[in-house]
């Protein structure tokens, strides 16, 4: 992990967007883009956020902002994609390579049912990440509703068409893997020992799980079709992390993507694991 300086004349710049409607959320984005391509980005996120197959949204907020402290940069985590047979098997091998990881059972069962069900106290999804305490297998996070939002984390432009390419090697396909790769590259690096996610987007059911040991592990049909219910599980020890600085970390610290791990083609868990230890 090494600091360099920005390149000459360029600002780089926090770009955000949230679409909503009818008060409930729909969309939203972060990207960390430098000011040359600062008008293109906006337009492919308003496009994105009247066009989403949950509905068109009847609010839209953009927030931009320069970045001002020290930029970290760093490697991605290396994407892998288990081959499942349907969603109780996709289930069942992200909560065997969650307990590898050494998260215990009342933890994961915590995550998943909390995701399925509606994280959030209303029983809707949470805008950002759950916290558990893998000590106590409780959630921590300060506000239950909204949870923590990861931003400031991107890839710098080379790595993101090197990506491209890696993706096509590894059958791997849209841009959802692209900004879910960027933001557990983040969630790792900032020390959450794993990270479980599954969107709450109806047509959009593979899952991840992420860890500094497997990397970005991919499942699909984590979730029925249809279900609108999804979110994101951070597995933390509370007694070997600041969880101050942690929250600061993972929503302020601009963190840039300069190069990719090299990933593994589509196999079964037991595979994966085997060619993982080699
Ligand atoms: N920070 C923290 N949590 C977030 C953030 C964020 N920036 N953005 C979304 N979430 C939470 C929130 O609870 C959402 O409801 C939930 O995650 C899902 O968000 O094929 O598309 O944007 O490899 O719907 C993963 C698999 C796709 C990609 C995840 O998530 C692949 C996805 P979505
Ligand atoms: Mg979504």
């Amino acid at each position: 992990m090494v600091k360099l300086p920005l390149p000459d004349d360029q600002i780089l710049y926090s770009l955000r967007m949230r679409a909503s409607r009818e008060q409930s959320h729909i969309s939203g984005a972060e990207r960390l883009i430098y000011s040359d391509r600062l008008h293109e980005e906006m337009e492919n996120l308003l496009n994105r956020a009247i066009g989403h197959s949950i509905g068109n949204a009847d609010e839209v907020h953009f927030t931009i902002e320069a970045i001002k402290g020290d930029i970290l940069y760093c490697d991605s985590l290396p994407v892998s994609t288990i081959v499942t047979t349907d969603t109780k098997n996709s289930s069942e091998k992200a909560r065997e390579l969650l307990s590898l990881i050494g998260i215990p059972e009342a933890s994961i069962r915590r995550a998943f049912d909390d995701i399925s069900e509606g994280a959030s106290p209303d029983g809707g999804n949470m805008r950002g990440a759950m916290l558990i305490d893998i000590d106590s297998g409780n959630r921590i996070e300060p506000d239950p509703f909204r949870g923590i939002r990861v931003s400031r984390i991107d890839f710098e432009e080379a790595a993101e068409r090197n990506l491209e390419s890696e993706m096509i090697r590894i059958c791997v396909r849209g841009s959802r893997v692209k900004e879910a790769l960027a933001l557990a590259t983040k969630v790792i690096l900032a020390g959450t020992i794993a990270e479980l996610c599954w969107s709450d987007n109806p047509d959009y059911t593979t899952g991840y799980v992420a860890s500094k040991k497997y990397g970005y592990v991919r499942f699909p049909k984590l979730k029925q079709e249809g279900d609108r219910k999804g979110g994101r599980a951070f597995f933390l020890r509370k007694s070997e992390i600041g969880i101050e600085n942690y929250i600061s970390f993972l929503q302020k610290r601009a963190v840039l993507i300069t190069k990719l791990s090299p990933g593994f083609k589509p196999s079964s868990l037991r595979e994966f694991l085997e060619s993982y230890e080699n």
